[in-house]
């Protein structure tokens, strides 16, 4: 498919588009280095919790917030990169309303005065509902977004010819299209409406999808009537706390990238964890047709490693790229963390002294992952220590309980007593409120939630559920 977008540079890079805390100004200009070198062209603006980028989009920022934005505009462009300023007012935007047009106007006109070129209208994760106002004057949301982005885009190419625009759909995948969020044919009715030089931002058949075929891009290619920019939330980690992901760029083919307009990767919340998925990431779009996320995996690992040194014992590359692979991606985890899984699963499942090499194993591997975990409390790199060490300090915990569990098991001394470990009491490990409502509703395979069968009251005392 031929379009206008087609003709403007393949954007490539990073948007810092996540709910939580904005990263800091240190972190940015380490972004914006780390980005030159993935090959990257373009970063783009687009905090959630900014309140002045969404729940508060009317507010012009102060000359403190403005001057702290203009310098990262300034350095973006020092670093050869392009600065993409989005705006998120879809949370209670009348759009047919004169003095909202007006303050969306005067709010992109205040970032353009501080050098930003390029912009996004955002209208991801809000109701998907018109003011009534709007209903007597658009039959669909479709129609007063792209009518409302397409005046806001003329405006803005009167003062920035060379401007590049961007739009985030309010069904932006392919689950939200189907159950028809933000109203029947909202994607057509978009393609028809929306001025052919604006660019549409599409997260894949799910928000984080673990593939996305290059059959299903052009089918709502021809939908949009051009080709979609991928907003990619492989990485992003803010909708799970316990979580981050430092795995490969994977689930895409080489070949995808000829169906996009680009690619921008909204990733993990917490910035230095996001090293290997960005150098990876860089590969997959500037490297060749055989491209291998392992291979790319395994080599920005040996980059990312100088970046563990430690003020005692060292981390080796090995330990590093196990532990690695115990926060891989959403929907695995890494080999190496794959067999101290298995491994772990077959001495609890049988017993530990009729299979001494497994049992071997497992203490060799567990051993290297807990103390791995222990020398990460030395990181020389406080800013990276402060990022992991809430997980690191949860998985040794597990670790450590499991091989205190299969001790216990392999010695026949007291196999058949109880297991109870001092250093996990009840209330004190594995608790909080979260987890006691969570106990509730099991998922199944199949993504159905059914009630849990036994509903105890609300906390499990020491006598009901030792540990
Ligand atoms: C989303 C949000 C994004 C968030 C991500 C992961 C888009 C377009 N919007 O739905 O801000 O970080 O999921 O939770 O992806």
């Amino acid at each position: 498919m031929q379009n206008v977008s087609n003709e403007a540079t393949f954007l490539t890079g990073v948007i810092e588009g996540f709910y939580g805390p904005p990263w800091s100004s240190v972190e940015r200009m380490t972004l914006f280095d780390w980005m030159r070198r993935c090959g990257f062209n373009t970063y783009m603006y687009a905090p959630k919790d900014d309140l002045k980028h969404r729940a508060q989009w009317r507010q012009q920022y102060t000359q403190t917030e403005a001057a702290d934005l203009q310098t990262l505009i300034r350095a973006a462009s020092e670093h050869g990169l392009e600065f993409l300023y989005a705006l998120s007012p879809g949370l209670d935007i009348t759009y047919s309303s004169t003095s909202d047009h007006e303050a969306l106007q005067g709010k992109l006109a205040q970032v353009l005065s501080l050098g930003a070129k390029h912009f996004c209208l955002l209208f991801d994760d809000i109701p998907d509902q018109m003011h009534p106002e709007d209903s007597k004057r658009w039959t669909s949301l479709a129609a007063a977004q792209a009518s409302t982005t397409n005046a806001i885009f003329r405006w803005i190419r009167q003062q920035e010819p060379s401007s590049r625009f961007l739009f985030c759909p309010t069904p932006y995948c392919g689950r939200m299209a189907m159950r028809e969020h933000g109203g029947k044919n909202y994607l057509a009715i978009l393609g028809q409406e929306l001025l052919p030089e604006i660019d549409v931002f599409w997260t894949g058949s799910e928000i984080i999808p673990e593939e996305i075929t290059v059959q299903e891009t052009r089918d709502l290619a021809s939908l949009l009537r051009r080709k979609p920019v991928v907003w990619e939330n492989l990485h992003a980690n803010d909708y799970d706390g316990r979580r981050f992901y430092c795995g490969p760029y994977s689930g895409r083919p080489p070949e995808l990238r000829q169906e996009l307009a680009g690619l921008l990767c909204n990733p993990n919340c917490e910035f230095p964890v996001n090293f290997v998925p960005w150098l990876t990431l860089g590969k997959f779009l500037h490297g060749s047709p055989d491209w291998n996320p392992r291979q790319a995996y395994l080599e920005a690992m040996r980059e990312w490693h100088s970046q563990f040194l430690t003020a005692g014992a060292p981390i080796s590359y090995e330990d590093l790229v196990l532990f690695g692979d115990c926060h891989y991606l959403p929907y695995e985890s890494g080999p190496e963390a794959e067999i101290l899984f298995d491994l772990t699963r077959k001495l609890l499942q049988g017993d530990p002294l009729a299979m001494p090499d497994i049992l071997a194993q497992f203490r060799e591997r567990s051993e290297r992952l807990r103390s791995c975990c222990a020398r990460m409390a030395e990181l020389i790199n406080r800013p990276l220590f402060n990022a992991i060490h809430r997980r690191v300090w949860e998985l040794r915990e597990e670790i450590d309980l499991l091989q205190r569990c299969i001790e216990h098991r392999a010695n026949p001394a007291i196999r058949h007593t109880p297991f109870r470990a001092d250093f996990h009491l009840p209330h004190t490990y594995r608790g909080s409120f979260v987890a006691d409502l969570q106990k509730f509703l099991v998922q199944e395979a199949d993504g159905a939630f059914t009630v849990a069968q036994s509903l105890e009251t609300k906390r499990s005392t020491p006598e009901t559920n030792p540990a």
